[in-house]
């Protein structure tokens, strides 16, 4: 089954939005197999937003991963990456659609809330930065029948 790293940035763990995102993606019916608050050290957040690093807002980018704790998520299931991707909405708050994570909660693109890998290979490598496999649970959910 497909897994995709998520993470409530900074602003979404102040603005105690932990338990509504969690929420989200319970309900809709995918499933939780790993988990954790963490503080990320800068060395990570350059990392983690490499792809990003001749921008402009890079410097910005990182200060702000690290500026309190995030937390960090795997989840799993069928088109977990795009589903989940669709449900965070568009990057710019003001472009994401209501009923979407950001358009709901977001005003401002340095402080859109949440994370989640864009591809396979980013959920891969993504996953790998964050979690040792120890940390990933590999259990049965009794409702996978009533979902798939
Ligand atoms: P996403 O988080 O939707 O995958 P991205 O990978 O293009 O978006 O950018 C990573 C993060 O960088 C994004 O969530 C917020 C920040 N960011 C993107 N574009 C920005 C901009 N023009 N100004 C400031 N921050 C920006
Ligand atoms: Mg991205």
């Amino acid at each position: 089954m497909e897994k995709t790293f998520m993470m409530v940035k900074p602003d979404g763990v102040q603005r105690n939005l932990i338990g509504d995102i969690t929420s989200r993606f319970e309900k809709k019916g995918f499933q939780l197999v790993g988990a954790k608050l963490m503080q990320i050290p800068t060395s990570l957040a350059e990392e983690h937003y490499g792809e990003h690093k001749e921008k402009p807002f890079f410097g910005e980018l990182v200060e702000f991963i690290t500026s309190g704790p995030v937390f960090a998520m795997v989840w799993e299931g069928e088109d977990v990456i795009a589903t989940a991707r669709n449900m965070m909405g568009a990057t710019k708050p003001a472009e994401a659609a209501p009923g979407t994570i950001r358009g709901d909660y977001g005003v401002i693109v340095g402080k859109n809330i949440i994370h989640g890998s864009d591809s396979p290979e980013s959920a891969e490598r993504e996953i790998g930065l964050f979690f040792n496999s120890e940390e990933l649970v590999d259990y049965q959910k009794n409702d996978l029948n009533w979902i798939y």
